[in-house]
């Protein structure tokens, strides 16, 4: 079985959801190395040994929600939460454009004090953090109504990050308990429409099945996604999945995240596919790498009281989230750290390509 998929990707051909399926179901450890060998050479292909590098700066952990997955969960009471001044935010994101990151990913829970009068205090910062740091910006805000996306784009935000977690409705409800999931897919849209990137992700270790996984790929294959991305679940304390094993129902941990980075490079070659440090730090770098990732997320700088969010802070006040180590890793692994020149130019090149299809399907 895994000789015909390998077969195919040899000949360039595009994966179906059967091909998806065969590969997420790779058990002999020498197939699971030809996976990655060939997620490697398609990322070589359509990137070349250039990876982008992502700040990121979660500046208020205050959260209306009651994700069961998340620390940060309204119902959480025994976690201290931040909210961080302006001065505080843009310092912090000077401080990791001059380290060398490509973007500033702005991130927040749903915190109520940024939506006052029409999402002001969180467009004004998207347009104080692009002045200051002259990099791309991301949001990641959760699920916001159209006119703070369009004001989120006329302040030049370049992407909306918000993630479903899973492509299984009855499994999305019981992770994003009280939130429907079609208003979360029709942000995505809506950002597409305003012109900005959007970036989906998924969570592994939740209780998905490998179907739920490859429907999950099948679907972001057919939507308009820039960045795709997937995270081992950590669980955490004072959450109802506090006690609930990493461990996903088909039982290969981390394995599980791998092997879907590098179905998710092979399904969608085009795509940024993040490696991110926020789930097993520095160390867990090399493996993400190696399975085909071509971005690093959740640099955080130390001393500024920033928290990440599957670990609040593992590896932050070590500096270990930062660009000079990650870019050993990375010439470890054969790759560099691009110039700011060539982010700048994959986001322009993406938009443009979006707006010739857009007008093309109109
Ligand atoms: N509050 C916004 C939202 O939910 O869209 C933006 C930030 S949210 C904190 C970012 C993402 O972190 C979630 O979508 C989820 O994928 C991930 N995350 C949260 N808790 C996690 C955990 N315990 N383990 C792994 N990833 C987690
Ligand atoms: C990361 N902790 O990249 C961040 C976060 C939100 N856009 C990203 C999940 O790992
Ligand atoms: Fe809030 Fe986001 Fe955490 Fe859900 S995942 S509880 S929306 S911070």
């Amino acid at each position: 079985m895994p000789q015909g998929v390998f077969k195919k990707l040899e000949q360039d051909n595009t994966l179906g959801r059967e091909d998806i399926m065969a590969l997420l179901n790779l058990r002999d450890p020498a197939d699971i190395q030809r996976l990655f060998r060939a997620a490697r050479q398609t990322r070589k292909r359509v990137f070349g040994t250039s990876v982008f590098l992502y700040g990121f700066l979660y500046f208020s952990t205050h959260c209306r929600n009651n994700c069961r997955f998340c620390q940060y969960r309204r119902a959480n009471t025994g976690l201290e939460r931040y909210r961080k001044t302006m001065p505080e935010i843009l310092r912090a994101a000077g401080e990791m454009a001059r380290a060398g990151v490509h973007l500033i990913d702005l991130t927040m829970g749903e915190d109520p004090q940024f939506y006052r009068s029409g999402f002001l205090p969180l467009i004004n910062l998207t347009r104080a953090v692009k002045r200051e740091t002259g990099l791309p910006v991301m949001v990641s805000p959760g699920v916001v109504p159209d006119t703070a996306i369009e004001g989120l784009a006329a302040a030049g935000a370049d992407w909306l990050a918000c993630y479903q977690e899973t492509y299984n409705p009855a499994l999305y409800s019981t992770l994003r308990q009280g939130q429907d999931f079609e208003p979360r897919m029709a942000a995505k849209r809506t950002a597409v429409r305003k012109g900005m990137l959007v970036e989906e992700g998924l969570l592994a270790g939740v209780g998905e099945r490998i179907d739920d996984l490859a429907d999950a790929i099948a679907a972001m294959q057919d939507n308009p996604f820039d960045q795709v991305r997937i995270m081992t679940f950590v669980p955490q304390p004072g959450t109802p999945m506090a006690t609930a094993s990493e461990e996903p129902a088909s039982g290969a941990g981390r394995l599980t995240e791998l092997k879907t980075i590098a179905v998710m490079r092979l399904a969608m070659p085009d795509r940024l596919i993040p490696a991110s440090l926020d789930v097993d730090g520095l160390d867990g770098l090399r493996d993400r790498l190696n399975a085909g990732a071509n971005v690093v997320t959740s640099i955080v700088p130390p001393g500024t009281g920033l928290a990440g969010v599957a670990h609040k802070s593992l590896d932050i006040e070590e500096a270990r989230r930062s660009v000079a180590l990650v870019s050993c890793i990375l010439k470890d692994c054969g790759l560099e750290t691009a110039s700011r020149e060539q982010y700048g130019n994959w986001i322009r090149e993406r938009k443009a390509l979006r707006h010739k299809t857009t007008i093309g399907a109109a």
